[in-house]
């Protein structure tokens, strides 16, 4: 399924050609799900890789569904909110969902120590890709992570450019795109549903809205410690608890790696720090 137009969704059917078709009452669709056509009506089919999260509201939304890789799209300006990589790697980990950080607008001076600093939080987790929608730049690689059929979504803030990357990707293609706000330099929210495009290499790329909040849905204690970026480093397995969380367990490696500095006190903080949120998931959401 292409994109969701609220009481009929956009199909691709295998030939190629683009459909429309109506939604039955209470049925659901979102982009990337699998779909037949039976007699005008749609029959989704069960997804794995499905992405979700928490709006301000406390409402539980899902993103997108059969991802197999995520790119999280920052960008110098405007920059994302505290924990919001680390938030969309665990959550994207624990549905099963490979994941890339996207430094777009390269070409801005600010870019450069940007990109050395995350290269330094997630370079063991993920592959830290320097890009610029509006110079062209470094785009090709978004495709190849995608190549083989693979399916992919760009998150991040608004205004980050995550259209304008697609737009640089697929030729023709046209998605609105606007500047930033001058005054607060943030996005204007632009772009207000997620569209299914492909892209070179045979891969499929979902553009979505942008959005701040990357409130974890589905995700436990036990994940975070497992996925949390950047404790790669440590073999997990060697903590003496299988169901380590790394706070104070005796024998736990990611201590250990904390105490003797392969693992950064901040990186470890920010840990905590979203194991604690996780860990209480009634306290509602600043937002
Ligand atoms: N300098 C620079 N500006 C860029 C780049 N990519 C995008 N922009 C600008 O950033 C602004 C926002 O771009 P969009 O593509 O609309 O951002 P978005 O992430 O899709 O935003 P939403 O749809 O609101 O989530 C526009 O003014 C773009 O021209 C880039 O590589 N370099
Ligand atoms: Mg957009
Ligand atoms: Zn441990």
């Amino acid at each position: 399924m292409v994109a969701h137009h609220g009481v009929a969704v956009l199909v691709r059917l295998d030939s190629g050609v683009e459909r429309q078709i109506w939604l039955a009452p209470r049925q659901r669709a979102v982009a990337g799900d699998r779909v037949r056509v039976f007699a005008g009506r749609l029959v989704v089919e069960p997804a794995h890789g499905i992405l979700r999260r928490r709006d301000a509201r406390g409402r539980d939304r899902t993103i997108a569904v059969n991802l197999d890789w995520l790119g999280i799209v920052v960008a110098p300006e405007p920059r994302e909110p505290p924990g919001y990589i680390d938030r969309g790697f665990v959550i994207a980990r624990t549905a099963g969902i490979e994941v890339d950080v996207i430094l777009n607008k390269f070409d801005l001076e600010a870019a450069n120590p940007l990109a050395d600093r995350l290269d330094e939080i997630y370079g063991d987790s993920g592959t830290v890709h320097r890009v610029s929608a509006t110079a062209g730049e470094g785009i090709g690689a978004i495709a190849e992570a995608l190549s083989g059929g693979r399916l992919g979504a760009l998150v991040g803030p608004s205004g980050v450019g995550k259209s304008s990357l697609l737009n640089a990707l697929v030729p023709d293609l046209s998605l609105a795109v606007s500047d930033l706000n001058r005054k607060s330099q943030k996005g204007r929210h632009t772009t207000t549903t997620a569209t299914l495009h492909a892209v070179s290499g045979g891969g499929l790329l979902l553009d979505t809205a942008g959005f701040k909040d990357f409130t974890a849905v589905d995700v436990d204690p036990l994940d975070v410690a497992r996925f949390f970026p950047g404790f790669e480093k440590v073999v997990l397995a060697d903590c003496r608890f299988r169901d380590c969380l790394h706070r104070s367990e005796p024998g736990c490696a990611v201590l250990a790696a904390v105490g003797s500095g392969g693992i950064p006190p901040r990186r470890y903080r920010a840990y905590l720090e979203l194991l604690d949120e996780i860990g209480s998931p009634s306290r509602p959401s600043s937002g």
